[in-house]
């Protein structure tokens, strides 16, 4: 029998969804990025630019939850001893605070820190994969691409923070690997609204190069008919 495909009004053409064969990947919603008080409020970033994709992350989490389907999460830090920080992303910025150092919401990007974790709104549910990325893509030095193989997994609908960095980064690396991929652009976030406006340009421009850009009520609404 066909797999069963929905198709979601998207740019630069419809995007043809299989249900069995997506998987929604959310990207780095976690308290330090998102939370005032928080590494990225300290870094002196906006982080209510952010904190509209919250909403619309949660309404979508929630319907891809009710139709059965596949969630994961990323989260972006490193091994409480640091073996896994590249010294160059240590002293980027040149900030007195960095990876590593004690900040607002415990040691700032380290796992098992308060700050490191997922948001309430978005926490994940038993079953769904978390992925522990030291950089930026979630490919990177993980074992998202065999889980993704494992399951059968061929598309991603990817949300998260931020649209330009983390967002953009992973769509690059799913491409290259043989996803297709489509971005909700009320579920993605960056503390810059030009970047957010070109971070979303650069995947679907020249035909999707990278991927595809829509809004969630259209993926929201396709997979009510799963
Ligand atoms: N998750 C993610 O995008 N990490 C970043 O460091 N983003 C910035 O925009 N800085």
């Amino acid at each position: 029998m066909q797999a069963k495909t929905l198709l979601v009004p998207a740019e630069p053409y419809a995007f043809e969804l299989k249900p069995a064969e997506c998987a929604l990947l959310i990207i780095d919603m976690q308290r330090d990025f998102l939370e005032p008080g928080g590494f990225g409020e300290m870094l002196g970033n906006d982080v209510s630019q952010l904190r509209r994709t919250i909403e619309p992350n949660r309404r979508l989490l929630a319907a891809w939850r009710a139709a059965g389907l596949l969630a994961m999460h990323t989260r972006e830090g490193h091994r409480p001893d640091l073996s896994d920080l590249p010294p160059s992303k240590k002293i980027r910025g040149r900030s007195a605070t960095t990876i590593g150092d004690v900040g607002p919401m415990g040691r700032i990007l380290v796992r098992g820190e308060p700050g490191h974790d997922i948001i309430p709104e978005l926490y994940p549910a038993p079953g769904e994969p978390v992925i522990d990325k030291p950089g930026k893509g979630a490919f990177h030095a993980t074992d998202l691409h065999s889980i993704l193989q494992h399951r059968g997994i061929t598309q991603l609908v990817v949300t998260g923070v931020t649209t330009e960095v983390c967002v953009n980064t992973t769509v690059r690396e799913a491409n290259d690997r043989g996803y297709d991929c489509l971005v909700p652009e009320d579920c993605v976030g960056s503390y810059f609204p030009e970047f957010q406006e070109m971070g979303l340009k650069m995947i679907k421009a020249q035909g999707g190069i990278f991927g595809w850009v829509t809004g969630s009520p259209s993926v929201i609404a396709a997979i009510g008919d799963a």
